[in-house]
């Protein structure tokens, strides 16, 4: 043993003996914590992990992206508990810390997590594994509360956990009401809480058009200028979008841009003349109604519109989906929807990316690895699913977050349902409709349309908390969710919203704590 090594050990000894105070008698209960969405495997071993002081990080930070996840968790550990964490090499000698492990006992986004009393592991195959991990050692934090000396503690024992679904996801309608970067990353920052895990950004619609698109400027000078109620509007630099892709990257979220087609297009249709078969501008628009505006289909210089608009968007998309929409386009003729669908289809594949569109065009010719998502005809979906497409569930009777909690609700839209937080939760994707079944689903999306919500809070008032049992319904196999125990779980985390100043609905349903 070198002098250094013979003093390290003597510092560890020494700290050890400093860290022998008193902890709690009083048996924890990992089993008992409120965690959401609830972890396939819970086990516990009633001691506890003091949360004070000096602690280490164990990890390869040679590894960039497991580098990136340590920045990431100091940064949190501070905010959460004030203390600092030591970047230290796995395996290097230390009291007390936390230590990412890479192994290949585990895939993709499962993770175990491990708490005794003076060490925390994560162990999971991929760098996501390890993130999940974290995210749920985040949330058990957000959970404690300290004891009357102040102290805090976790509670002892072992999570093994993987996701029921891999695209577990929400929608952002920023075109009725358009949202800046920053409220869209705090945002962000509240759904990565609950472990969401794709954001669909719904970034073009009639009153509005939110990205910038280089080859068709007019697109955001014009179409971008206004919003419901006549609003200023504004919309995304192709800067403001990476850096949300890579906000939301940081915390395993991956962006779907959507540019909805052929109709919900006015505010293109306003911009550029030539994209209307008669060749007029179209006025912007302000108004709620849907279903009256359509891109021409028989012009050349539609699909040249669409190629380029896909391409900038897809250069700086890095996640694997592009959404061209679908929906609604009630004053384009069958013919007509069925040729431009099938075209937009294909230039999504010459762009390398993975089409979604809303569940109407299981009318077209779809490409093999189409994604339709279920929002209203079950047999639209079901067509789609016979011609090879996977499903994404966002049935509008129980997945709106734009739908009203009850016929008192100030804000949201009610023609689907009125979605109380017992409804929004208590149902199965699997079962909810007999011609869809589990192997045909992907995961589910809660969309969140915006024609009556303004700014975060409505945004929060609508999604929270709603949007964690959909958290659940995504994350946690059917076996493990159930109303009553969910709704004990969720009364804590008015607290856990309330620190994290999410403006959350205090649903009525539940006791909150
Ligand atoms: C239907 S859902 C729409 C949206 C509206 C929403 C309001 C879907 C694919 N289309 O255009 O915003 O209802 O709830």
């Amino acid at each position: 043993m070198t002098f250094v090594q013979k003093l390290l050990l003597l510092f560890s000894l020494l700290a050890i003996l400093s860290s022998c105070e008193e902890v709690p008698q009083d048996p924890t209960y990992l089993t008992q914590e409120a965690l959401i969405p609830i972890p396939a495997k819970v086990t516990e071993t009633n001691k506890v992990f003091p949360i004070k002081g000096r602690m280490d990080l164990f990890a390869d930070r040679e590894n960039e992206e497991i580098k990136k996840i340590t920045e990431h968790i100091a940064n949190q550990w501070e905010a959460l508990t004030t203390y600092k964490l030591n970047f230290m090499k796995v395996g290097s000698m230390s009291i007390r810390g936390i230590s990412l492990e890479l192994s290949d006992q585990h895939q993709g986004e499962a993770y175990m997590l491990n708490i005794d009393t003076d060490l925390i592991r994560i162990v999971a195959g991929t760098s996501e594994g390890l993130f999940r991990g974290w995210q749920t050692l985040e949330q058990l934090v957000r959970l404690q509360k300290a004891d009357e000396k102040g102290r805090l503690f976790l509670p002892t024992g072992e999570i093994e956990d993987a996701p029921n679904y891999g695209y577990r996801g929400t929608m952002l309608d920023v075109s009725r009401h358009f949202f800046s970067v920053e409220e869209v990353k705090t945002y962000i920052d509240m759904i990565a809480m609950y472990k969401i895990n794709y954001l669909h950004l719904h970034l073009s619609d009639d009153q509005g058009w939110r990205i910038e698109i280089k080859s068709w400027p007019n697109l955001t000078t014009h179409g971008g200028s206004t919003e419901v109620d006549g609003g200023e509007g504004g919309f995304y630099t192709q800067e403001d979008y990476q850096e949300l892709i890579r906000y939301a990257q940081a915390r395993y979220i991956t962006i779907v841009p959507e540019i909805d087609m052929p109709g919900h297009t006015n505010a293109a249709l306003a911009s550029y003349a030539e994209l209307n078969c008669d060749g007029k501008a179209r006025e912007l628009y302000t108004g709620t109604e849907v279903g009256f505006s359509t891109l021409c289909a028989e012009k050349e210089i539609t699909y040249q519109f669409v190629d380029d608009v896909v391409r900038e968007i897809a250069s700086i998309t890095p996640g694997p989906y592009f959404h061209i929409g679908g929906d609604e386009s009630h004053v384009t003729s069958k013919e007509d929807y069925i040729t431009f669908v099938t075209k937009a289809l294909k230039i999504v594949e010459k762009y390398n990316k993975t089409p979604i569109g809303w569940d109407e065009i299981n009318q077209a010719d779809l490409p093999a690895n189409t994604v339709a998502q279920y929002w209203h005809n079950a047999e639209n979906t079901a067509a789609a699913v016979g011609k090879g497409a996977k499903v994404l569930m966002s049935p509008a009777a129980y997945a709106y977050l734009d739908m009203k909690y009850d016929s008192t609700t100030r804000l949201g839209l009610s023609w689907a349902a009125l979605i109380d937080v017992k409804r929004g939760y208590d149902w199965n994707p699997d079962s909810l409709e007999a011609s869809i079944s589990k192997e045909d689903i992907l995961g589910i999306e809660a969309p969140l349309w915006a024609e009556t919500i303004e700014n975060l809070s409505d945004i929060t008032h609508l999604a929270f908390p709603r949007l964690c049992g959909y958290a659940e319904i995504g994350w946690s196999a059917a076996s493990q969710r159930n109303w009553d125990a969910y709704r004990r779980r969720l009364a804590r985390h008015g607290s856990l919203m309330d620190q994290m100043e999410i403006d959350f609905y205090p649903s009525p349903l539940i006791d909150w704590e």
